[in-house]
């Protein structure tokens, strides 16, 4: 019984002859890894039956040799077994020069938070590793009655600061883009993978503005800029900076933020689409109107079944996604198996998930696994006995203001079938008969 296990993905777990190929460069080993796993259960199922496990009867190395001296490895790392579990730039997309994606492994991880090194990188100009000690974060005003004292902060005035630790998610507006136009994309990790969530240390942006005697009054918005040569610059309202919630940070899950995050600073703006959080941020300024960038006027707006396009629509709406069963894992048994996914919403917390096992017939909670916070991430499971027939796999998440999680067909009534962004509808992953996981819209 302990063999039997779904198969994570196809990119997870490297049995020993797997690493070997990889090591010498053999190709191919991954399309073979299926049969070869399927076979091996069975005959392993059957060979323990009759003799008993080897893996239990023949004493292996590590219990009977020396283990690794301490500090080896000054700085962790995974499993060699794990080599596989790896952010991945999708087979679908072109990259052009460093602008890239790549995507979070989702069907691999467990809990809510994110390791840093799976984080998902969206870079419009490629990432940098800056200098903490020369970086400058600048806080000016459009016109000098906006803010009495426009102040330069070096990464240690910054950091004396008192600073906060919040868990948010980070998605990117165009996470699930691909799927408007149905292309099927085979992973979670591909649909949903420009999805992460950390635990974020920094300044509340309220507080250096106050710092600086800012009017906050007649300052109506914030731009964010980056010192990347991305031009990324944002606006954002004062509406979120005044709750607290927007943070200049500088830690990621304990330690600084990774340079493919924005080392030594970014912006934190809880609920709100990627794009938003500036990286390598180097400049704040505070106005009286939104500055209508390049990446908020012709990027990131959704055309509308009317034909005009619709700017600004920043939140990022109630969501989830079964991880697991998902494209691209096998079942490899009949019986108990759980379904776990996660949920989440730009607007506040997650309040309810529905499973269904029948393509939306059907519908029962799932278990929200603790703990459920605002604009977090919140993992969920449900138990499933699989009978051997086809089933399809979906959930659907219901945010505390109420919103509810639409279907292709609600969203399409509403956005069309021509957009990109803010694609939040219902996954649904199909079971075939013979254990295969797909991609499919119903
Ligand atoms: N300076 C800068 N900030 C940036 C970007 C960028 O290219 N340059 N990309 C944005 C986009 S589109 C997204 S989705 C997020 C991605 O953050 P991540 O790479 O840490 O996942 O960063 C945003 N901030
Ligand atoms: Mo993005």
């Amino acid at each position: 019984m302990l063999s039997r296990f779904i198969r994570r993905a196809p990119e997870n777990f490297l049995t020993r002859d797997q690493m070997q190929d990889v090591r010498a460069g053999r190709r191919g080993f991954l399309a073979g890894a299926l049969a070869a796993a399927s076979s091996a259960v069975a005959v392993n199922a059957q060979a323990q039956a009759a003799e008993g496990d080897p893996n239990i009867l023949n004493l292996p190395p590590h219990s009977t040799g020396l283990g690794q001296p301490v500090a080896a490895r000054p700085y962790g790392l995974p499993s060699e077994f794990e080599k596989n579990l790896q952010r991945r730039e999708s087979p679908g997309l072109t990259r052009i020069g460093q602008a890239s994606v790549s995507f979070c492994p989702l069907q691999g991880l467990f809990g809510i938070i994110t390791p840093s090194g799976l984080h998902f990188e969206r870079h419009h100009q490629g990432w940098w590793d800056i200098d903490p000690t020369r970086h400058r974060l600048m806080v000016n005003g459009s016109d000098e009655t906006m803010l009495k004292r426009p102040m330069v902060f070096s990464m240690d005035e910054l950091m004396r600061l008192p600073n906060v630790s919040r868990m948010h998610f980070i998605e990117c507006g165009a996470n699930t883009g691909m799927e408007w136009g149905n292309t099927a994309v085979p992973t979670v990790q591909y649909t949903h993978g420009m999805l992460s969530c950390s635990e974020f240390t920094g300044v509340p942006l309220r507080t250096l503005l106050e710092l600086c005697g800012a009017d906050l009054k007649r300052g109506r918005f914030v731009l964010a800029e980056g010192a990347d040569g991305s031009g990324m610059t944002r606006t954002i309202p004062m509406s979120l900076i005044m709750s607290g919630e927007v943070l200049v940070a500088y830690g990621q899950n304990g330690e600084m933020l990774r340079p493919e995050n924005g080392y030594p600073l970014r912006l934190i703006v809880p609920g709100v689409q990627g794009v938003s959080w500036v990286k390598y941020l180097r400049r704040i300024e505070l106005g009286d109107m939104p500055y209508g960038t390049k990446d908020e006027t012709i990027h990131y707006v959704d055309l509308q079944p009317s034909g005009l396009h619709r700017q600004y629509t920043s939140i990022q709406e109630v969501k989830s996604v079964i991880t697991s069963p998902s494209g691209g894992q096998v079942l490899l048994d009949k019986g108990f198996h759980t379904i776990t996914g996660l949920a989440w919403s730009g607007r506040g917390k997650v309040k309810k998930v529905d499973v269904s096992t029948d393509g939306g017939r059907n519908w029962r909670p799932a278990r929200l696994e603790g703990p459920v916070l605002g604009k977090c991430l919140t993992r969920f499971n449900a138990d499933f006995v699989w009978d051997g027939k086809p089933a399809i796999f979906q959930s659907r998440a219901v945010d505390d203001t109420g919103q509810i999680q639409p279907d292709y067909h609600q969203l399409r009534q509403v956005r069309a079938s021509r957009s990109i962004y803010h694609n939040n509808a219902i996954q649904s992953w199909s079971l075939e008969e013979n254990g295969e996981v797909k991609n499919v819209q119903v």
